[in-house]
């Protein structure tokens, strides 16, 4: 009986298009902190108030300042193995759909070309008023910035709870997740949706759904194989 990681290096060698769905978990080895489990934001702050439209009407400033404090995190850090080895697959793959729901452009750092960005980017910054839309990767000193062009409060550029996913982002991924072959998915507690539901679908049209993540997930038992581990070093080995 061939090993798991066996059994995907097969499957995905057959494949003749791939989706990838990401989450927190594949910046972690980047030193950047996930959401839930050990170390995670919301452990000790509430995505209520930090990651919702609600929160930020409440306080702008405080959110402001958690967002900067995570992009200047993020600028010092460098895409890992697990990144590159999706650029590699991408690479090999016919129809290849990475579909992520980090905001942190580390898989465009490290090369991916076909990203799907379910939740935006933090380096997109939106004013409320206009709607005009930059990419800033400066460190950011008034807090929050303001608008040259209107002088409407600006907010950062992703999805909070509560609020609609960009529709042709989501579209093409659920698009993706329909036509696919194969699954990956990879370092996502797979608890927010629509973003999650991207596994549902791919289960429905019978493709092969492989979870990469140390710790079990509510798909755990559904998908076909799970490897249990690092991605930056479980994607490496299936390559
Ligand atoms: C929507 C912002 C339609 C960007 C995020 C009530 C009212 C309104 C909506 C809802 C509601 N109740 C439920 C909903 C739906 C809601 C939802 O799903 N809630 C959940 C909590 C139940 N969804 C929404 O609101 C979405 N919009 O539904 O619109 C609508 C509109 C109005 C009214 C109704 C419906 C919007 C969701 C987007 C929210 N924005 N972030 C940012 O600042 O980052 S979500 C946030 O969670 C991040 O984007 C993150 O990516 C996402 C998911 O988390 P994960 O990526 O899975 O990360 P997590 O830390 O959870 O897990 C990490 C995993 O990695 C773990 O499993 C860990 O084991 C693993 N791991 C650790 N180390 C490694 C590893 N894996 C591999 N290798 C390692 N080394
Ligand atoms: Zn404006």
């Amino acid at each position: 009986m061939p090993s798991n990681a066996e059994a995907v290096r097969q499957a995905l060698s057959h494949a003749e298009s791939i989706a990838v769905l990401t989450g927190a978990g594949i910046s972690a080895e980047s030193g950047i902190p996930t959401f839930r489990g050990a170390g995670g934001y919301w452990n000790h702050l509430r995505f209520e108030d930090l990651a919702s439209p609600q929160g930020f009407a409440a306080n702008p400033k405080l959110v402001w300042t958690w967002y900067e404090e995570r992009r200047r995190d993020i600028a010092k850090a460098k895409p890992n193995a697990g990144h590159l080895a999706l650029v590699e697959l991408e690479r090999r793959t016919k129809a290849f759909t990475l579909i992520t729901q980090n905001v942190d452009g580390l898989h465009e750092r490290a090369g991916s070309q076909n990203v799907l960005r379910l939740h935006g980017s933090i380096w997109t910054i939106r004013c409320e008023k206009c709607g005009a839309e930059r990419t800033d990767l400066s460190e950011l000193t008034e807090l929050p910035p303001v608008c040259v062009n209107c002088q409407g409060r600006e907010r950062p550029g992703v999805v909070w709870f509560g609020e609609m996913l960009p529709e042709q982002v989501l579209s093409a991924a659920g698009k993706a997740a329909r036509t696919c072959d194969l699954l990956l998915v990879v370092g996502t507690a797979a608890q927010v949706y629509p973003a999650a539901g991207m596994i549902d679908i791919a289960l429905e049209h019978h493709a092969v759904v492989v979870e990469i993540n140390p710790d079990a997930t509510p798909y755990s038992d559904e998908v076909t194989y799970t490897l249990r581990g690092p991605a930056g070093e479980l994607l490496p080995n299936l390559l």
